[in-house]
């Protein structure tokens, strides 16, 4: 066969793909695809299912130190989600011929990213309340996006991550409204928490647009639906009126609502202090892969005991 015959057909393939996600079709497992769409999409959804279980540790630091047993159950319930969800993700990354445990170690040696925001320390219990607020507030406007994206496995893990986020959000803002309805010193510990995880939820959408390497390759794949500044923007326009429902202020001197676009305006990022998290050297970035090494280490025996169990039960 001439190389000129496999080029041809090679365009053919990728103008009927370009054509399919045009259209709004949902690519599937065994649909052809261009080999960078499948990278892409490993790269991304490796990243989030990472993001998931190294998010678990944040929150995980404080379940035996939560203020009574009701908060207690819920907050195991949401660590439990997020282990949940990040398995979801890795199984999405498999239709893809990526494997889960290739995927993994890739966190573990450090050469895949996972979300900045997993960098900071967890420093009171009103930390809780605002990584809900903030965070799975955040991952949700985010999230919903990717519930329509063309990849039909990761959107319909997407449509049930988003559900459970949800009620993440929910129960984190119910502690933001308790303790800013609290004791003068309930108050301070909430405001406080606000004013550490405001900047650095808005850097979880990602860098500016214009220097944002991947967007318009996802955009126009309709990986991305919506840009990274544009979901940032929804996040802060979604988020401003909550504050303000509990009496809270967001760090921010320069946020002003906007009359003619109708967004709440907001000042400057410090994108140095994101790609110096991004880039290994947050506060707690350390700390956060030496957890999951050990963890990982610590449960070996129980892959080789699934794996023992498998094999016999193969042998019927
Ligand atoms: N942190 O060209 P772009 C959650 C990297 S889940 C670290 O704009 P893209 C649930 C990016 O990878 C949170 N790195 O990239 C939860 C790229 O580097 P690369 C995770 C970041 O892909 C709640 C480079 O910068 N969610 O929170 C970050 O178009 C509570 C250039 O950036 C997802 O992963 C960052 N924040 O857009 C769990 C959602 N931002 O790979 C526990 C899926 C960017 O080329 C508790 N992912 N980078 O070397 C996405 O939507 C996108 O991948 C973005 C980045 C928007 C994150």
């Amino acid at each position: 066969m001439s190389e000129d015959f496999i080029i041809s057909e090679e365009g053919k393939k990728l103008e009927e793909f370009e054509q399919r996600i045009k259209s709004g079709d949902i690519i599937e497992p065994k649909d052809w695809m261009p080999e960078r769409y499948r990278k892409q999409l490993i790269r991304m959804m490796s990243q989030h299912a990472h993001s998931e279980y190294v998010g678990m540790l944040p929150e995980g630091n404080w379940i035996t130190r939560a203020p009574s047993l009701r908060r207690k159950m819920i907050l195991l319930a949401k660590v439990q989600d997020e282990a949940g969800h990040g398995l979801y993700i890795y199984s999405a990354a498999e239709t893809l011929g990526a494997e889960r445990g290739e995927l993994y170690q890739q966190l573990l040696n450090g050469t895949a990213k996972y979300s900045s925001i997993f960098n900071y320390p967890t420093l009171s219990w009103a930390d809780m309340g605002v990584i809900g607020w903030f965070v799975d507030g955040a991952a949700i406007v985010n999230q919903t996006m990717l519930a329509k994206c063309s990849y039909g496995p990761y959107a319909r893990a997407m449509v049930r991550i988003c559900k459970e986020e949800n009620f993440h959000k929910k129960q984190g803002y119910e502690i933001v409204g308790t303790l800013a309805n609290g004791t003068l010193r309930q108050k301070e510990m909430i405001q406080d928490a606000v004013n550490r995880w405001w900047w650095q939820s808005l850097m979880m959408f990602g860098p500016p647009d214009k220097d944002s390497p991947n967007s318009a390759e996802l955009m126009r794949w309709k990986v991305k639906l919506k840009s990274n500044d544009e979901l940032r923007q929804r996040f802060v326009d979604l988020t401003v009126p909550q504050a303000e429902a509990v009496n809270l202020t967001l760090p921010d001197p320069d946020l002003k609502f906007d009359e003619k676009t109708g967004h709440w305006d907001y000042g400057k990022i410090n994108w140095d202090e994101f790609w110096n998290v991004v880039k290994g050297n947050g506060p707690m970035n350390k700390e956060r892969i030496r957890a999951r090494r050990e963890a990982h280490e610590n449960g070996t025996w129980v892959r080789e005991a699934a794996i023992a169990y498998s094999a016999k039960h193969k042998r019927g």
